[in-house]
């Protein structure tokens, strides 16, 4: 059994998305953002950074959205997630991992919390940033997609998970995921599966899902 702390609409929806492909038992813990719960000190001492998502796993709190979703489709191999350690597929699925992780999604966070970097006073140069870095981003998963399904090999993996969640993060942007024809397509097959679907109707999300 997992515990996943998440919050509707966040890094912590990849993970639960997750958990429902794979069908494994879990129970889940909303914390209240607007409440501040995420900074209170119970959670700290789980999450240190006072975000989503954080993974119980054997009494173990785990986090990271993009290290959670490598653990939990290490732990169900037959899923197949994950391209095996040493397969050929192995490199390119570290590459994206990580890049998705330390390339794109810190853009994501540049973009909604502006403030971070430098001070109220400089979040609209931060924006500017940070869309200038999603866009490219987005771009280079376009021009990659251009004659696959997937992002790694020939199957659905945590990558098209991650890669799919940060594309939703996008929908109210000035340029969305889906004004780039590639990852439109690609975002059409992902919204089609099932347990996509189901997360938005547990987190309560009516946008974005069906195009
Ligand atoms: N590097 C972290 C970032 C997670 C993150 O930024 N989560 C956001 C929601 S998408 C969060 O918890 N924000 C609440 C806050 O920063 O107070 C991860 O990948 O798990």
């Amino acid at each position: 059994m997992y515990t996943l702390y998440g919050s509707p609409s966040t890094a912590g929806t990849a993970i639960h998305w997750l958990l429902l492909e794979l069908g494994v038992p879990f129970e889940i813990a909303m914390l209240d953002f607007e409440a501040g719960e995420q900074k209170a000190s119970a959670y700290l001492s789980i999450n240190p950074e006072g975000v989503v998502p954080t993974l119980i796993v054997d009494g173990v709190a785990v986090t990271e959205m993009a290290a959670i979703a490598a653990l939990l489709a290490e732990r169900h191999p037959d899923a197949g997630f994950a391209p095996a350690v040493g397969s050929p597929e192995r490199a390119a699925y570290l590459s994206w991992s990580f890049w998705l992780a330390n390339g794109l999604q810190p853009a994501f966070r540049a973009w909604f919390y502006p403030q971070e970097a430098a001070g109220a006073q400089n979040s609209e140069a931060v924006q500017a940033s940070a869309r200038a870095r999603i866009e490219a981003g987005l771009a280079r998963l376009d021009a990659h997609l251009a004659d696959r399904d997937v992002i790694v090999g020939d199957r659905f993996s945590t990558v098209d998970l991650l890669a799919t969640i940060l594309c939703r993060w996008s929908r109210n942007m000035p340029r969305p995921a889906t004004d780039w024809p590639n990852l439109k397509r690609y975002v059409d097959r992902m919204r089609a599966r099932d347990a996509l679907r189901e997360v938005h109707r547990r987190e309560g999300l009516t946008d974005w899902i069906n195009g």
